[in-house]
């Protein structure tokens, strides 16, 4: 492909922790805010190019953002490359490794990177891509935590008010019969033609797992979302072979390689992306030629105002997850329409500032 040419000049972050609507409870860990790292790059020609990353605790904070002036620093005058930042970057981090904070690093610094070349040409990301599709099926992931199951059917139903054609139910309760009634409780309260997912945040053991999905079987889900440790891939595979409900996992993987080993061990049956695990845009692209290669359905992770752009160009394009705890700060929020998002037609990757929101949220 070939990129309009671009200089560095900064790459700029700052630290914002943004209260969510709806706090987020799942087995592992119970968040009200999200702490957010936020990307600017300003480059010689005037073009800039932003993002955003969640860091999922406050600690992460100030490794990602030492790790991206690190860098930042060594690409201070280099062309807007997104190969080419992938070999600087895993050349100065042969030794570290380029998974967890580093590879949120160069993950985000690769999506500001297409979102400046993207404005450049005077196009949405998807379209950059040579992509004309319109719209993705989304679903609303913003609620239905572990709580009391009581209190969930109201909640489902608020959930999908804006339009959307699926939910996401978290699970992982020591009790199986609370996470059953759970689950009764919504897929009555909604209409029988809206997706429900569930997520275990690898709660369980994978014979835990197996005598748990097979209860779960029948009970209308459209996937168990890691039900295991992330990275027990035969596990993995042993559960997607012995349950009918499909097994969803990835949002852990750090490389489109992850992708194809799990594909190769039959641990999914679909598969979802992060797009600052994966390695930003540029990883996402292999990672959805790796998933159409194998045939399995691709769904995003987060950060659904890029994940829109970049499920449109996805062969195997399947459901984009629909959070919005970044959308208090940007100015324009993601458009939702009969069950679907709509990808964005402005030019750049999706994610424009609302600098006033940003000061009330701004930590440093
Ligand atoms: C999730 C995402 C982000 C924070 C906590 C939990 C979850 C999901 O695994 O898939 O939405
Ligand atoms: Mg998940």
């Amino acid at each position: 492909m070939k990129h309009a040419p671009l200089t560095v000049r900064a790459i700029r972050t700052r630290a914002a922790s943004v209260p969510m609507r709806r706090p987020l409870g799942t087995s592992a860990v119970r968040m009200t805010k999200a702490p957010f790292v936020l990307v600017d790059l300003e480059t010689e020609e005037g073009v800039s190019g932003c993002t955003y990353a969640f860091c999922y605790h406050d600690i992460a904070v100030p490794m990602l953002r030492s790790v991206i002036a690190d860098i930042a620093g060594e690409l201070t005058g280099a062309r807007v490359d997104p190969a080419a930042l992938r070999k600087i970057g895993s050349e100065r981090y042969r030794l570290l490794g380029t998974q967890g904070v580093v590879g949120m690093a160069l993950s985000a610094i690769d999506v500001t990177f297409w979102d400046s070349l993207s404005t450049a040409a005077g196009q949405p990301l998807a379209r950059y891509l040579g992509s004309a599709v319109e719209s993705v099926p989304a679903y609303n992931s913003n609620g239905l935590s572990i709580t009391e199951p009581a209190s969930l059917a109201d909640e489902a139903l608020q959930l999908l008010a804006p339009g959307f054609s699926g939910l996401k139910i978290r699970l992982g309760r020591e009790q199986p019969d609370r996470d059953l009634e759970a689950v009764r409780r919504v897929r009555s309260a909604i209409p029988s033609k809206v997706a429900l997912m569930s997520d275990f945040n690898q709660a369980l053991t994978p014979t835990e797992a197996i005598e748990r999905g097979r209860s779960l079987d029948g009970e209308g889900l459209e996937w168990i979302e890691e039900p295991i440790a992330y990275d027990d891939l035969v596990g993995c595979a042993r559960i997607a072979a012995s349950i009918d409900t499909p097994v969803q996992i990835g949002e852990n993987f750090t490389s489109p390689n992850d992708v194809a080993t799990a594909a190769h061990a039959g641990a999914m049956d679909v598969v979802m992306v992060d797009l600052m695990r994966i390695g930003g845009v540029s990883g996402w692209l292999e990672a959805s030629s790796v998933a159409a290669d194998a045939r399995i359905p691709l769904s995003s992770h987060l950060y659904p105002e890029v994940s829109a752009q970049l499920l449109a160009a996805s062969p195997t394009g399947h459901w984009l997850e629909y959070v919005d705890w970044a959308e208090a700060i940007l100015d324009s929020a993601l458009q939702i329409s009969a069950g679907s998002a709509l990808v964005g037609v402005t030019p750049g990757a999706g994610v424009r500032w609302n600098e006033d929101a940003i000061a009330t949220v701004f930590i440093d």
